[in-house]
């Protein structure tokens, strides 16, 4: 049995998560509208702590301002009703026609401007509603054809779109920080910042890098055949994991948003053991909201929409106690210690040690007995072996 979820968990869901009508490209909606209200309300019971949005999730797209307050507030008053908290906000500059080229990089300058002014207003509620990050996905900022997008000045433009962002929220003195989330393509042909990779070298331009960081996506970067634990591990240790976005996704194709674990479950199991035991002294290396961005599938009914939000936390969950398991087996211990895993933190050089001393020590080189070295093998087949025993509960 896997533990119930409490807000202790810190488990978050997209309002565009549970309410996905299930319209896609070649069918109708399948599902009824949901309320945000009871959306609140529903993930507060099964055991959520946060819930997130696209500024046109809550408020319908081009309402008045007084209407636009009817629907904050009826949404706060949800949310003092359940205790649960808006950890992140996002802007959506992708629905509207108007964002067919994008927002920050599209070829027109008026909609550029007007996608800046539709996030900055969302910014305001961001930090009103206490939401500490910002997550930008850029699914329109991007190409179907290589000669209609001049790349370098598109990025150019993006680089101004976000230190714009990044010096309005210093101004206003926010406690707001932004992430990008890379995605490779879908729905543009191309988009920019495809990448863990991509977005890290982009942050690294920035006026405030350090407002700056990633909500690596698990599919997202699985649709680039990448290995997404990698990617979240390389955020980590360049300080930018700032969110993230869990999901399942099965190979590369489009983009799946199964639930976490429906889709490469062995990733899944090294990522749950990243973020719970990856930091130092095993300790957490993660410790911000665990937030599911997937859709309940298109051959679900509203109950099948609640079932698959709770799969994902006890999914999650479940990993949690085998990643725990892992760690706790002495054999695993002694499979870690034969393949020399914790070796790796050991740096190469002694402690003071230069090239000079290096090259003058003969057991590094002219001695070295480079045959019988390499005859050793490491071992990692059965650590994995052990792992992935562990996944399945037989140990
Ligand atoms: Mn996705």
């Amino acid at each position: 049995m896997a533990p119930r979820p409490t807000p202790a968990d810190k488990f978050s869901f997209g309002l565009w998560t549970v309410g996905w009508t299930a319209r896609d490209p070649f069918g109708e909606a399948t599902r009824e509208e949901l309320d945000a209200v009871e959306a609140v309300h529903r993930l507060a019971e099964l055991g959520a702590y946060g819930i997130t949005f696209h500024d046109d999730d809550l408020i319908p797209f081009g309402v008045d301002a007084a209407t636009r307050d009817q629907h904050i507030a009826r949404f706060r008053k949800a949310l003092d009703e359940t205790g649960l908290v808006v950890p992140m906000v996002t802007t959506n500059l992708f629905t509207h026609p108007v964002f067919k080229d994008g927002g920050f990089t599209s070829n027109d300058r008026d909609i550029r401007r007007y996608a800046l002014r539709k996030v900055l207003r969302n910014v305001d509620l961001a930090a009103e509603l206490g939401a500490k990050t910002f997550v930008m996905w850029g699914g329109r900022e991007g190409s179907e054809y290589d000669v209609a997008k001049d790349v370098q000045a598109a990025l150019e433009r993006y680089r101004e779109g976000v230190n714009l962002l990044t010096q309005y929220v210093v101004d206003r003195g926010y406690d707001l920080r932004f992430a990008i989330e890379p995605k490779p393509n879908e729905p543009r042909g191309d988009i920019l910042l495809p990448t863990v990779g991509h977005a890290l070298a982009f942050i690294s331009t920035l006026e405030h890098s350090e407002l700056v960081g990633l909500n690596p996506e698990v599919g997202h970067e699985q649709m680039a055949g990448l290995n997404y634990a990698h990617g979240i591990a390389q955020a980590l240790w360049q300080g930018k994991l700032f969110h993230l976005d869990l999901n399942g996704q099965r190979g590369i194709k489009y983009d799946q948003d199964l639930v976490f674990g429906h889709g490469d479950l062995i990733n899944a199991f090294a990522l749950v053991d990243l973020l719970e035991h990856g930091g130092p002294e095993g300790a957490p290396a993660y410790t911000g909201p665990r937030h599911f961005d997937y859709k309940p599938s298109r051959t679900e009914d509203i109950a099948g929409v609640w079932a698959s939000a709770e799969a994902n936390m006890r999914m999650y969950l479940l990993l949690k106690e085998r990643a725990a398991a892992f760690r706790a087996d002495p054999e695993v211990a002694e499979a870690l210690a034969a393949s020399k895993v914790a070796e790796l933190a050991q740096p190469t050089l002694n402690p003071g040690e230069t090239y000079t001393e290096l090259l003058a020590d003969t057991s590094a080189f002219e001695t070295f007995d480079v045959d019988a070295t390499a005859a050793k093998g490491f071992g990692f087949v059965r650590l994995n072996q052990l792992a992935v025993e562990h996944l399945l509960g037989a140990r």
